[in-house]
This record gives structure tokens, sequence and C-alpha cells, in this order.
């Protein structure tokens, strides 16, 4: 199965958390990453205090079905030690998985398209960049999207 997944750091050398985590996912058995987009750099939601975010979007191909890949994630941003205390605050790793094959889940576990993708330009510049043909289950084309989001407050490094 084809899956996409979003990582975002603010903590502790954004860039080496991204590139570990990636390292991880790719040896993790049952993954085999495919394409990784460009770092893109933004401010934290909302205006919440905190270092700017670094965020990217990677391709994978995987046998894992949809909740072993969120163990996976889960484990990967444990073993950052990511302490989860603010909803939305600063954190060392954060791996959201955005789109798995053409499914769409809704439980308490688990949402796919990630609830809040589409609202996200950290989200679907790195996914256009990689995919800019893909269809959003449920939400149509990714192009129509992102004419609708505001791009001027994320840069591509
Ligand atoms: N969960 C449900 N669906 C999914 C999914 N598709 N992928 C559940 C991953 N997890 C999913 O997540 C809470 C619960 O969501 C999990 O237990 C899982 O079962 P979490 O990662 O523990 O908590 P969180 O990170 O505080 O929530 P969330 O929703 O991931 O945070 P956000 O909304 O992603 O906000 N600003 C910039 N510029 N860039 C960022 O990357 N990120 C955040 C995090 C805030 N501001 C940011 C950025
Ligand atoms: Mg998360």
């Amino acid at each position: 199965m084809l899956a996409f997944i979003g990582l975002g750091s603010n903590l502790d050398n954004p860039r080496n958390q991204i590139d570990q985590a990636l390292l991880v996912l790719d040896q993790a058995s049952g993954v085999e990453l495919i394409q990784v987009s460009s770092f893109y750099r933004s401010k934290p939601l909302l205006d919440m205090p905190g270092p700017d975010y670094l965020n990217i979007v990677c391709k994978i191909n995987t046998s894992l079905d949809a909740l072993e890949l969120l163990d996976l994630c889960q484990h990967i941003e444990n073993k950052q030690h990511r302490v989860r205390d603010v909803r939305w605050g600063s954190r060392t790793i954060d791996l959201d998985i955005l789109l798995y094959g053409d499914e769409v889940h809704q439980t308490e576990r688990l949402t796919i398209p990630h609830s809040e993708m589409i609202n996200r330009s950290f989200v679907l510049l790195p996914l256009y960049e990689i995919e800019p043909a893909l269809e959003l289950p449920i939400i149509g084309p990714l192009k129509r999207c992102l004419e609708q989001l505001e791009l001027s407050d994320i840069d591509k490094i």
C-alpha cells in the first residue's frame, strides 16, 4: 500500500530529528521509503510560542495495515523522547499519517485522511512537491486544496 506521512519538529535540532525518524521508518520491516520532499520552514500554528518548525512529507510503500503504521509512528515519537504536554505545543518530532492508499478511517485512534491536513500549508506544499496529481479520498484534488490556502508564511529550504 502507498501511504504518505507528514513529519514536523521544532525542538532539539529539527533537521536531525526528521532525518533520524526517516532512517528508522526506512529500516522498519514492512516499510520502504520511496520519496521525501524538501524541508519547509514555518512559524508555529495559532501564534503559539516556540521556535520555527521544519516539516516534510514522505511517501512509503508498506505491508503494514494502517493501525500497525500508527504504532510504528508512535514508537518513533516515543524513542525520540517526545513529551506530550500541551496540545499543539513544541515537540521534538511528530509523525502524522496523512493518507493510506484510498482508505478512509474515522475511529478514535485514527482519522485518515488526516483531519487537519487540508488547512495546513506545511503539509500540502511538500505533498504537492512529491505528488502533484494526487486525489484525496472524500476531499478531491490536492491542487484545488492548495489554491485555497495562504502560502506566504512558509519557506521551502
Ligand atoms: N491520530 C488520529 N489520526 C491520526 C493520524 N492520521 N496520524 C491520533 C497520526 N495520529 C493520529 O496525536 C494525538 C492522537 O491523534 C494520537 O494518539 C493518534 O491516535 P499526538 O501526536 O499524540 O498529539 P498532538 O501532536 O498534540 O496532536 P496532533 O493532532 O498530531 O497535533 P497537530 O495538530 O499535528 O499539531 N506548526 C507548524 N508550523 N508545523 C507543525 O508541524 N505541528 C503542530 C502539531 C502544531 N503546530 C505546528 C506543527
Ligand atoms: Mg501527531
